[in-house]
């Protein structure tokens, strides 16, 4: 396979791009390795799909589902790998104007239900529902240590919540936020027995309550870790801890979970924040801290069991390392969990074997370290194989480093031995990587997706604001080969590789799913019945409109209402057929929606603009699409 970014042709893109385009530049690197810079039109691209591992067909499949975040834009994407094609879009934290994710009916619930009083006060007289999230961490639901296809989880880091995403349809049908936290980061499902418990660092230290009572008095702020229970997306249970939570994992053995903790020092500015040379990763004993739930050890907070699990605590341990570390990965060996130190260029690895005697203090805090390899500059987050390797990024040295444990493990001895067996340059900057399976007991050793923050000079300028780019490894050899390039819009700092035998979503709708359970019930009361009645029915000033939809007509040519009318539209789509979705448009009414087949949909909105307003299908579904409308008329008062 030839790529330029190939290191053993000892000619990096960077070295090309530095250099003058002109011919001379040209000619004097085109003697090295085996590129052919001479002659004609370089067949590089086609050369590399022929050779390229990842490459998939037009028409072929991918082997496994990624389920990647979306930062700052708050949704979660699906993608195929090898192939890296974006296939969907899951709208969670933000507003999506194709499927009316934020201004359905259906969604304002999801997104409300779980709401903080406090919160639904505040967004009252808004006439909104909060949009702007920060999504990071997207991970699956688990039994026996591996993925189950039953759910997604994620973080919003900007407004506290943590969302579920039912893996059978693609949508979230859950979002929740977490009392007394705030900012929740780090986020991840429990893998043994199974998902169980969803772990959530709230970040950033507030006081309890953050009424205003307390404000720069940060000695008196608090960070709270969150066991979700992922079944009923409720509280399980928090405990109150010292520093600032940054990412979490758990064990394979549904005993303990870990968080890196940076801001020992629990300061407020920077310098404050970074004053020491430790910090800590603090593992939480899940089965005491649920005996202290039972056994009323604990503070009611805003109707949640807060235990004390600060330093000293019998529920926690804090183990030093060094200062500001990040990412915090179990190993698929069920024995290591890797702390990746950011601010150091060492990785601290926790062996979980020695904590029950941590905890028992027969050991001191340090005695649970069974090796630091010092990997290079900024190392975040940590993926791995089925062979004992490690695969770490190194943000500032903009590579990813390979390293086996059982090496590490050894040199910490103080054998001489080097444990990083090969780096690959990354362009550039690289947070999150992650392998095929690499968060469970299954982990294949198959591929790894560095995702990097800086794109530079890999595509064509596109403005000031530049995507992310993200690079899919080849790691079944012994020298890593990145195969594939890919932007993309702010900004994924997560992803999952999950096999596709393991999902299987449905491919319609089917009646009586709970999501649409609250429009069958109005029906009910209503006497309509969904699947085949058309009909307008007036309660006051309230409107509620029941059409459906078969390709390529709605049940109704046009109704009528009065200025000022509050109306709500179900629409019912009763294509049964694979890939048939429609949406509803109401034009200069801001209104649009997916219509799934076998699903029904709803919007609610003030009839307040008199005239004829079309509405029609948004979504190309046959071939009389564009006749796929009716109006709406609204009388003036
Ligand atoms: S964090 Cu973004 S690169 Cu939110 Cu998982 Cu490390
Ligand atoms: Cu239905 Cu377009």
């Amino acid at each position: 396979m030839t790529t330029i970014d190939d290191k053993d042709e000892g000619l990096s893109r960077r070295d090309l791009l530095t250099r003058s385009a002109g011919v001379a530049g040209l000619a004097g690197v085109g003697v090295a390795g085996g590129l052919a810079l001479t002659g004609a039109a370089i067949p590089r691209e086609a050369k590399a799909a022929e050779n390229n591992s990842a490459h998939v067909g037009p028409g072929q499949l991918d082997e496994y589902y990624g389920f990647w975040s979306s930062g700052q834009a708050g949704e979660v994407r699906i993608l195929g790998i090898p192939s890296m094609r974006e296939m969907m879009r899951i709208p969670v934290f933000n507003r999506c104007s194709a499927t009316g994710w934020g201004q359905t009916n259906e969604s304002k619930k999801i997104m409300t239900d779980g709401m903080l009083p406090e919160t639904k006060e505040y967004l009252k007289d808004k006439g909104e529902v909060w949009m702007n999230g920060d999504a990071h961490h997207p991970h699956m639901s688990f039994t026996d240590g591996t993925y189950d296809g039953r759910y997604l989880f994620i973080n919003d880091k900007a407004n506290t919540r943590v969302a579920r995403i039912r893996c059978d349809v693609m949508k979230c049908d859950k979002m929740i936020e977490i009392p007394n936290a705030s900012d929740i980061h780090g986020l991840r499902p429990q893998k043994f027995p199974r998902t169980g418990y969803v772990f959530a660092n709230g970040e950033h230290r507030v006081p309890i309550p953050n009424d205003g009572s307390i404000l720069d008095e940060p000695e008196k702020y608090e960070a709270i870790f969150t066991a979700i229970d992922g079944d009923s997306m409720e509280i399980a249970w928090q405990v109150m801890v010292d520093g600032n939570l940054d990412n979490c994992d758990a064990d394979y053995q549904g005993l303990y979970a870990f968080s890196t903790c940076y801001n020992g020092e629990e300061g407020v500015t920077l310098s404050e924040m970074t004053a020491n040379e430790q910090d800590w990763a603090i593992v939480f004993d899940i089965k005491a801290i649920e005996a202290a739930v039972k056994k009323g050890d604990f503070k009611k907070i805003n109707g949640v069991p807060v235990v004390d699990g600060h330093k000293g605590s019998k529920y926690t341990r804090y183990i030093p390392v060094s200062n500001s570390p990040h990412g915090c990965n179990t190993a698929p060996d069920g024995k290591h969990v890797v702390i990746n130190g950011k601010l150091s260029p060492t990785v601290s690895v926790i062996d979980v074997r020695k904590l029950p005697d941590l905890f028992n203090d027969k050991i001191k805090p340090r005695d649970a370290i069974v090796a630091e390899p010092e990997l290079g500059l900024g190392p975040l987050h940590t993926a791995f194989d089925n062979k004992g390797n490690c695969y770490t990024t190194l943000f500032l040295d903009s590579q990813v480093a390979k390293w086996n444990l059982e090496k590490a493990i050894q040199a910490y001895q103080g054998k001489d031995v080097n444990p990083i067996l090969d780096k690959v340059d990354v362009q550039y900057q690289p947070g999150h990587n992650h392998t095929s399976m690499g968060e469970t007991k299954e982990a294949d050793g198959k591929w790894l997706v560095s995702l990097n923050k800086f794109s530079k000079d890999r595509y064509i300028n596109v403005g000031p604001l530049k995507p992310e780019n993200e690079q899919l490894i080849d790691i079944t050899g012994k020298k890593m080969k990145i195969v594939h390039d890919g932007p993309t819009f702010a900004e994924p700092h997560d992803c999952i590789i999950v096999r596709s035998d393991i999902v299987n979503p449905s491919k319609t709708y089917k009646r009586g799913d709970p999501l649409f359970a609250d429009a069958e019930a109005q029906a009910k009361k209503d006497g309509i019945n969904l699947m085949g009645d058309s009909k307008v029915i007036r309660d006051g000033n309230k409107v509620r409109v029941y059409m459906w939809s078969v390709a390529p007509a709605f049940s109704m040519n046009d109704f009528t209402v009065n200025k000022g009318d509050e109306v709500t539209i179900y629409a019912t789509n009763m294509d049964s057929v694979d890939d048939l979705t429609h949406g509803l448009t109401i034009a200069n009414y801001g209104v649009a929606m997916e219509i799934g087949p076998q699903a029904t949909s709803s919007v609610t909105f003030k009839a307040d603009r008199p005239g004829v307003h079309w509405f029609y299908c948004q979504w190309f579904c046959h071939a009389l699409h564009m006749e796929m409308r009716g109006r709406m008329f609204v009388k003036p008062a």
